[in-house]
């Protein structure tokens, strides 16, 4: 089973979306193992963002993922990289296709309401960032059986 980091960004909580996006992950038939909403500190956007340093939207990045509380979450599944970034749609919601989440909710590249981790790597690193390893919780997901054959 494979491990994504999403984050419900700060537009995302402060919209009252969190519960809309979550039952998007948890209808899917991906098992959420990790979930808390939490303030994030400049050292945590430092590091989450670190490939970005340099770039001219960094600062109003940085700022706009430390301006508020966000959710962050553990989410696992057998491709769940793929399957929560097919979820998310595009980066730039102008180009996200109706029915993904920027798709539905937003409109600007600099307020797109969600993060998922790129590679199974990436989410590794994006999960120590943000969790604790006993935040996450290990538990037997009855709809297995019924989601992988
Ligand atoms: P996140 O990390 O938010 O899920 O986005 P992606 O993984 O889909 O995209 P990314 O790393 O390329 O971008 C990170 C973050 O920066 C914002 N951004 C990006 C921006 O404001 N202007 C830009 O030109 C780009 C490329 C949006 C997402």
């Amino acid at each position: 089973m494979e491990q994504t980091f999403v984050m419900i960004k700060p537009d995302g909580v402060q919209r009252g979306l969190v519960g809309e996006i979550i039952a998007r992950f948890e209808k899917k038939g991906l098992k959420i193992k990790g979930l808390k909403l939490i303030k994030v500190s400049e050292e945590q956007a430092a590091a989450h963002y670190q490939e970005h340093q340099g770039k001219p939207f960094y600062p109003g990045l940085i700022n706009y993922v430390t301006s508020g509380p966000v959710v962050v979450m553990v989410v696992e599944g057998v491709n769940a990289v793929k399957e929560v970034r097919k979820l998310n749609g595009a980066t730039n919601p102008l180009e996200a296709l109706p029915g993904t989440i920027r798709g539905d909710f937003a409109q600007d590249i600099g307020r797109n309401v969600v993060h998922g981790s790129d590679s199974a790597e990436s989410a590794q690193r994006e999960i120590n960032i943000y969790f604790q390893p006993d935040e996450i919780c290990d538990y037997d997901y009855l709809p297995s059986r019924w989601l992988y054959e």
